[in-house]
């Protein structure tokens, strides 16, 4: 019997790819090609526009080190906004926090809330009350984060940006106008955290990034992460706005949550990049 696999193409003809049993739901969203595949091994697969959002078994390989060294690193992040993530991995480590209030989520397709909610094991009793408005610390907004960040009243401790790649309809919340108004909506005290691409197969990507922050946050980290499911190492970018020191967590936090992938003991261990990266950078 013939073998089945889905296989993401990066740049070069670099392939990343799942043994797969079937194709569970696939469909056009307003904004994208939206696919959902049972996989041998890995649980339920997200894919949209033919790229990799995560593989349900080691969906914490990403979700962790998005959410959890920015809140660890802030003393006291209270007020929290997400843009995109609507699997609603990315809230749902938010919302570990005890320190977090409120905690917003702005997701430009509804498709990928919908279709998350259904097929995956991820965060579907979290977007249900987040759709029912339930979830007293979390809300949910379907709309353009680009113009939300921009209009919004409201400031936030930490914001974190859970995007598709910087190519294609992602490509604006990687511009130093949006990091402007990041940056002017964050309060006194922030930090900013973007998913950055693949180190090596998206370097251009992740320099014309880094360098755009760099013209905006008072000061720039990168850091880079094996990702299960994507072209690893992965990379990450942290603006800083104020008085934090991005170098330091709060361990004893750190150690309640009881995480599987990042861990908060060897934080120093996160800043690891290819030394002709870090040269460029
Ligand atoms: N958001 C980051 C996806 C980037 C993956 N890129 C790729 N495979 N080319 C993932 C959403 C998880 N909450």
């Amino acid at each position: 019997e013939k073998e089945r696999a889905f296989i993401e193409w990066y740049p070069r003809g670099y392939g990343v790819g799942f043994k797969v049993k079937e194709r569970l739901f696939e469909t056009q969203t307003e904004y994208q090609r939206l696919e959902i595949y049972e996989t041998e091994g890995f649980g339920k697969l997200l894919v949209l526009d033919g790229t990799v959002q995560l593989v349900e078994v080691g969906e914490e390989s990403y979700h962790e080190t998005l959410v959890h060294p920015v809140m660890l690193a802030h003393p006291n992040p209270r007020r929290v906004l997400v843009i995109g993530g609507g699997d609603g991995g990315t809230l749902r480590e938010v919302l570990r926090h005890k320190t977090v209030e409120k905690a917003t989520m702005v997701e430009i397709d509804e498709g990928v809330v919908e279709a998350s909610y259904l097929y995956l094991d991820v965060a579907s009793e979290l977007l249900d009350k987040l759709i029912k408005k339930e979830e007293p610390r979390g809300e949910l907004i379907i709309g353009d984060g680009v113009r939300y960040l921009k209009e919004t009243d409201e400031r936030f401790d930490v914001i974190i940006v859970d995007s598709t790649d910087p190519v294609g309809p992602a490509k604006l919340l990687f511009s130093e106008e949006f990091y402007r108004s990041a940056y002017e909506k964050l309060n006194e005290r922030g930090l900013y955290i973007t998913q950055a691409g693949s180190v090596y197969l998206f370097t251009n990507e992740l320099l014309d990034a880094y360098r755009a922050m760099k013209r905006v946050f008072d000061r720039v980290y990168y850091f880079s992460f094996p990702v299960i499911g994507y072209a690893s190492p992965w990379s990450f970018l942290v603006g800083v706005k104020g008085d934090i020191d991005f170098r330091k967590v709060d361990v004893e936090r750190g150690r309640e949550l009881e995480l599987y992938y990042y861990d908060p003991e060897r934080h120093e261990t996160l800043f690891q990049m290819p030394k002709y990266v870090r040269d460029l950078l």
